[in-house]
């Protein structure tokens, strides 16, 4: 193993007491994938040996982004579905009438592997780019047995052939597939058969569900949480984005590890992820691009001390942006949040909506996944928008070129 020294940063490690964790001559050592120390250059201990020092010229640096909700893999587009909401169609009228996630399930289950993959490949590059170094993704676009699992195997095949760290989750509850029409709980008796061949092979990380009068009920979204618990597998759910069907509560009952979107939570919703300690993860991308005006309890959620993280949710109907750093932007002007709220939404809680206790900071024992940005302070990253300041990334301990 090969030690690293990093000097000559200006770090915003999200850890310690200083706002942004700050330190003005900071230095980072990487022993192999991991962090050794950080800390004020001048503090290096003189027992700590470096086989190769790299001076990053009084950049930024900030932990890798975490990218913890997305629909990345998936077949065709639907810009016409835009434009019919633009004269005046709803999102939830299109999922009615057929459309919406439907039709994107047909394209996936039309594309072959080698399509598929080369276009979430395409995707995670644009998101990586820009400093992610975690990506989830979920599956839901392929609603059958075979097709969840190919979706999944391409997501875990991304996460081998690309320097980033993918996490897998299941989310075969997303819509009702036209196979199963009229037969809601037929269909998740099929999921729950299906998911531990899935767990078995390997491919889930968590399992998610779709909590939504268009979608699937809290009594059937409990039956796909006890198949999940049963394999002990934790879960995530999508809650409360269009009307408040007491999701949250409910995935919080199960332990969650988050619960997503959250425009219509109430205040017993925010109680029980409270109690729970799930993440509240906010999608300002699906709200901007539904043109959503219900805003998520920001407030409620920071009183109750909910750590609140950010994602793309990319995916072809709500949110088919790439730029995690526009999320930072509309989180803020939308939701209100601050700059280092939204910093730690994509790192330190993105990680903790992942289950993942080893990366969001940067200190001793974290990953050593770190970003380079041309940027002089770290509010900047909340500031611009479709400009990429990102100048180098290091993942587990590589650089990435
Ligand atoms: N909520 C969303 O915003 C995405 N999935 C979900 O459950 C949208 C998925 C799509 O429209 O294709
Ligand atoms: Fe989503």
């Amino acid at each position: 193993m090969t030690a690293t020294l990093w000097r000559n940063a200006r770090l915003a490690t999200l850890a310690g007491p200083e706002p942004w964790g700050w330190v003005e001559r900071g230095a980072l050592l990487a022993d192999g994938r991991q962090l050794q120390w950080v800390g004020d250059d001048a503090a290096l201990p003189a027992g700590l040996q470096a086989d190769e020092e790299i001076d990053l010229g009084g950049a930024l640096v900030t932990p890798g982004l975490v990218d913890c909700h997305t629909h990345l893999v998936y077949g065709g587009q639907r810009a016409r579905e835009f434009e019919l909401r633009l004269q005046g169609a709803s999102y939830e009228q299109i999922a009615r009438a057929g459309g919406g996630i439907r039709s994107t399930v047909a394209a996936t289950r039309a594309a072959s592997d080698a399509q598929l993959f080369a276009s979430a490949r395409e995707r995670a590059l644009a998101l990586m780019r820009e400093g992610v170094t975690t990506l989830e993704i979920k599956s839901g676009y392929g609603l059958s047995a075979e097709h969840e699992a190919r979706c999944l195997r391409i997501a875990r095949r991304l996460g081998r052939e690309l320097p980033l760290t993918v996490r897998t989750t299941c989310l075969s509850a997303h819509a009702l597939p036209p196979e199963f029409e009229g037969r809601a709980d037929d269909y998740i008796s099929a999921v729950c058969t299906w998911l531990p061949q899935l767990h078995a092979e390997g491919l889930i990380d968590a399992v998610d569900a779709f909590c939504e009068s268009i979608a699937f009920s809290p009594a059937q979204t409990r039956r796909v949480f006890d198949a999940a618990r049963h394999l002990g597998l934790p879960v995530k759910l999508h809650a409360e984005q269009l009307s408040d069907c007491g999701g949250a509560a409910l995935a919080a009952s199960y332990g969650a590890l988050s619960c997503d979107h959250l425009e219509w939570l109430s205040a017993k919703g925010v109680g029980a992820m409270a109690a729970s300690g799930s993440v509240a993860v906010l999608l300002p991308g699906a709200f901007y691009f539904l043109r959503e005006t219900k805003l998520p309890p920001l407030q409620a959620l920071r009183d109750a001390d909910v750590p609140i993280a950010l994602a793309s949710d990319h995916n072809p109907g709500s949110s088919p942006g790439l730029s995690l750093l526009l999320m930072l932007n509309m989180a803020c002007t939308f939701f209100r949040m601050t700059p280092e709220e939204a910093l730690r939404g994509v790192t330190a809680h993105g990680a903790r909506a992942l289950g993942l206790h080893d990366r969001g900071t940067l200190a001793a024992g974290q990953r050593a996944d770190f970003v380079a940005w041309d940027l002089d302070h770290p509010n900047e990253l909340a500031y611009w928008f479709g400009r990429n300041p990102c100048r180098r990334v290091v993942a587990g301990g590589e650089e990435r070129h």
